[in-house]
This record gives structure tokens, sequence and C-alpha cells, in this order.
């Protein structure tokens, strides 16, 4: 790069390319600042990562696909939605990323996913580059036969674009094991092929131990290093947790196993607060409830005569924090609340759930805060870990796998420690930003300007 164009080189800039691509896609663009804001200094520093357009390719995806998928309901009716699959960056490995079921997916959501993802993967030390897909599909209400048909159809679509060598997805919001299950039927009945093109499978065909426990179980692997720092641990501590899908799930029994006093879970109603703890049994319950019943969150309050309210949890005095539902879900303000109850750790296990303002007022208060990109990448990692089972066609115990998952959250511990420290503590944001992008920016300069 010439020192006119160093010169140049701005998070303004960065901005300002993709806002004026892409003025609506407000989740992209967020994302895209939330990495150049550390990304950038570091590069202005490190002559290496100068070179003309390596900025640019990072933040445009490589491809980027959308479907249509027609689909039939229980009624007979014929009924459209969208399906979308952005191959973000392939620099480490085979694209990998989940796919999300839910009415708010846009191509905006999508691609913040999926860059977002880029450099999570690339945190974990595996071979993985980064993508993301998903519908604005809405599974609530429906049928399992109606579920069935959706999947297949969308199938239909993306196997073209997707193999265990070129593009792997996996669950997210809405897809967990059985739409995991109906997508790989679909995709074996296409391509009469038997591989490991999707993670997250039942244990019954290819799936991994301790997938299901990842994402939950490795943010606390994760909050737990970061409590060390301390000198610090989860005994006793108030937690609160928004979300009660399968990342909540799970890091509420991690949570409970490691002495912590879980006070609240929430889904998109509101949220419960149990001053008696959230024990292993009723957690069972909760599990019950929302896999095989579909149930609403507010019957918790019922069941086990407690306070139900609509609304976010954010008021709630806690210790520990974590957002384990959707984007965005922690505001300022919402942080504020947080930060005037007392909040000492905030652990992202959702993707980017607290906005740049939030993030920024942590940091301020002293609250040791640590972004899903580095805290959530346990689920991907397990991931990897299955692909690797698939491709020698064996499979590991559970306890070979969870240890595995306890070490890499560990060694994304320690990449964040090293690249993130900053008036004598630790940026977790900035050095998950820094970790993440030199893999990957290594990588891409090592395979030419493509
Ligand atoms: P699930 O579909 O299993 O659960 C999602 C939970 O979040 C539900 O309780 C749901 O409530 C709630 N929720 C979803 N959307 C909203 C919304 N707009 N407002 C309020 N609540 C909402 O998804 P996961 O647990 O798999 O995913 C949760 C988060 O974790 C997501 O951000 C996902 O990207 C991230 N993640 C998931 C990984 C995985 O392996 N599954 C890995 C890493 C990150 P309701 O039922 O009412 O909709
Ligand atoms: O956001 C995520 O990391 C996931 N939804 C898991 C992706 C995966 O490929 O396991």
């Amino acid at each position: 790069m010439s020192d006119y164009e160093l010169k140049e080189m701005s998070l303004e800039k960065i901005s300002s390319l993709v806002k004026n691509r892409d003025p609506d896609q407000t989740e992209f663009r967020q994302a895209v600042h939330e990495v150049m804001e550390h990304v950038i200094p570091f590069v202005k520093d490190h002559k290496r990562y100068q070179r003309s357009g390596l900025l640019e390719r990072l933040v445009e995806p490589e491809r980027m696909v959308m479907f249509r998928v027609p689909w039939e309901d229980d009624e007979g009716n014929y009924r459209v939605n969208r399906g979308f699959r952005v191959q973000f960056n392939s620099a480490l490995g085979p694209y990998k990323g989940g796919l999300r079921f839910h009415p708010s997916v846009n191509l905006s959501i999508i691609k913040f996913l999926a860059f977002e993802q880029t450099f999570k993967n690339s945190l974990t030390g595996l071979p993985l580059g980064g993508g993301k897909g998903g519908s604005d599909f809405n599974p609530r209400g429906k049928s399992d036969a109606e579920i069935m048909r959706f999947c297949q159809s969308f199938m239909n679509e993306l196997f073209r674009y997707v193999s265990s060598d070129t593009d792997v997805p996996a669950g997210d919001i809405g897809v967990g094991e059985r739409e995991v299950g109906y997508l790989f039927g679909q995709y074996k009945r296409l391509t009469a092929e038997f591989t490991g093109v999707l993670t997250g499978k039942g244990l019954a065909y290819g799936g991994s131990k301790v997938r299901m426990q990842a994402t939950g179980f490795g943010l606390l692997y994760f909050l737990r290093e970061m409590m060390k720092q301390k000198e610090e641990s989860l005994e006793g501590k108030r937690v609160i947790i928004s979300g009660s899908g399968n990342v909540a799930q799970f890091a509420c029994q991690k949570a409970i196993n490691l002495g912590a006093n879980v006070i609240s879970m929430s889904d998109s109603d509101g949220y419960i607060v149990d001053e008696n703890g959230i024990t292993e049994k009723k957690l069972k319950w909760i599990k019950e409830l929302k896999n095989d019943r579909n149930g609403r969150i507010s019957e918790y309050a019922k069941e086990f005569g407690c306070e139900f309210s609509e609304g976010k949890p954010w008021g709630i005095t806690c210790d520990v924090a974590l957002p384990c539902a959707t984007q965005n879900e922690i505001e300022e303000d919402d942080a504020g609340e947080l930060v005037k109850n007392g909040v000492s750790y905030v652990a992202e296990g959702a993707n980017m759930p607290c906005t740049d303002a939030a993030v920024k007022a942590f940091y301020e208060a002293g609250v040791v805060y640590a972004p899903g990109k580095a805290s959530n990448a346990g689920g991907v990692a397990v991931s990897g870990l299955e692909m690797t089972q698939n491709a020698k066609r064996l499979s590991w115990s559970y306890d070979d796998v969870d240890e595995k998952l306890v070490e890499i959250m560990q060694t994304i511990h320690k990449k964040c420690t090293d690249h993130g420290m900053e008036d004598g503590r630790i940026n977790y944001m900035k050095g998950a930003n820094i970790a993440g992008f030199i893999k990957v920016a290594d990588a891409m300069i090592a395979q030419g300007h493509v």
C-alpha cells in the first residue's frame, strides 16, 4: 500500500465504503465497525498487513446465494419463503457456519453473522472458513410435517452450493438437531452421498458427542477463564441468562454445575425471576417445555410459583449476565441498568447481543466483557471436531470431546489476553478481533489477490 493510501485508511473510510454499498444493512455495518475499530489501528502499526485491497476484500463476501423456498402447509396452501447462504471467507478452510430460521432474517443479518463467523472460526484454531445462511421462515407453531417439507425444499436449492469440502452448514436460531436431520436426509437423497455436509447431526448418523452442549458449555469454560484472571469463581454468583433455547439451556446447566445461582431465563415474550435458583430438576422441566412441548417461559412461573414479566431481564440485580438469545438485545440503557445494579461480568452466548454503545458502557464501568466471537466459539469448534470425526469415519468419546472443548476455549482466552492488553486490563473485544484477523489475513496474503 502506498503512503498515500495508508494515510487515507481509516475507520471512517472503510465504514463509508460499506455504507455506500449497502446503506440499509445496519447489522452488517455494525459488525464491520466493531471489528475494524481494532483492526485498523493494528494494521497501521504492522507493515505486513498494509496491503492494497486486503481490508476491502475482508468486508466483501466471496459469494452470496439467495433463493426461493416454496413449500406446502398442512392445509394445502402453497407458501413461499426466501433462503440465503453467504459464503464470506474461505481463506482458512471450507465455509462454516449455521443456518437461522426466523422471521427477522434478511441479507443484513446473514452477512453480519457470516462476517463475525469468519473471525470466530479463525480463533478456534481449526481449518474453518466463515459462512452463514437461513431463511425468514417462522418455525413457531409449525407442525413436524411442515418443518420437514420446508427443510427439504430449502435443501433442494442449497445442495448445489454445499459439500463436506466447500461449505458445511449447521444450526442456529430455529434450527436444531431435528432440522439438521431433515436437511441431511434431503442432501443425501439428492446427491446419493453420505458425507459430513452438515454438523450438529444426531449421534446415530455421524453427529459428535458434546455438539449439542458445546456453545453453552464453552461459554462457561470461557467465563471461568475470565474469572480466574480476577481470582474469582462462579461459586454462589447470581447469574441471569437471556433466551431458553439451545445455548441458554446448556449455559444454565454448566453454570449450575459450577456452583452458580441462576435466577433468570427468558424467551421473546419475557423473563422469569426465580429467587430460589433454577435447579437441575427445574432446568430439565424447561428443556421439556422448550424442546418437546413448544411452550412459553411464562409457564415456568406458574409451575414453580415465581414472577414472570414481559420485556427484557436486564434490570435484575446480578453478578454475571449471559445474553444467549439474539443480536442487539442489550442496548445502552440496558447496559446502564446492569452497571447500576453491580454486574461484574458479561459474556455473550449469542452473536452480537450487545450494541456498540452497550459494549463501551461496560468497558468504561470496568465490567469484564467478552464478545461472542470468542465466548460462544465452542459450538463451531465442536462442529469442527465433528467434521474431523466424519472425515476419519470414527467417533470420539464424550470426555475426549469435552476435554478438547475446554482446551480450545482456554486457547481462545489466551489469544484475547495476548492481543487485548490495554491500560493494565484485557480488552477482550480488541484481543479477539486482532487475533482473529491475523490468521485470516496471513492466509489471504499467502493465497494472493483472489
Ligand atoms: P434457539 O432457537 O435454540 O433459541 C433462541 C432463544 O432466543 C429462544 O429462547 C428465543 O425465544 C430467543 N429469541 C430468539 N430471537 C429473539 C428475539 N428477536 N427477541 C427475543 N428473544 C429471542 O437458538 P440458539 O440457542 O441456538 O441461539 C441463540 C443465540 O446463540 C443466537 O444469537 C445464535 O446466533 C447464537 N449461537 C448459537 C450457536 C449454536 O450452536 N446454536 C453457536 C454460537 C452462537 P422464542 O422461543 O420466544 O423465539
Ligand atoms: O454462530 C455459530 O457459531 C453457530 N451457530 C454454530 C455454527 C456451526 O457451524 O456449528
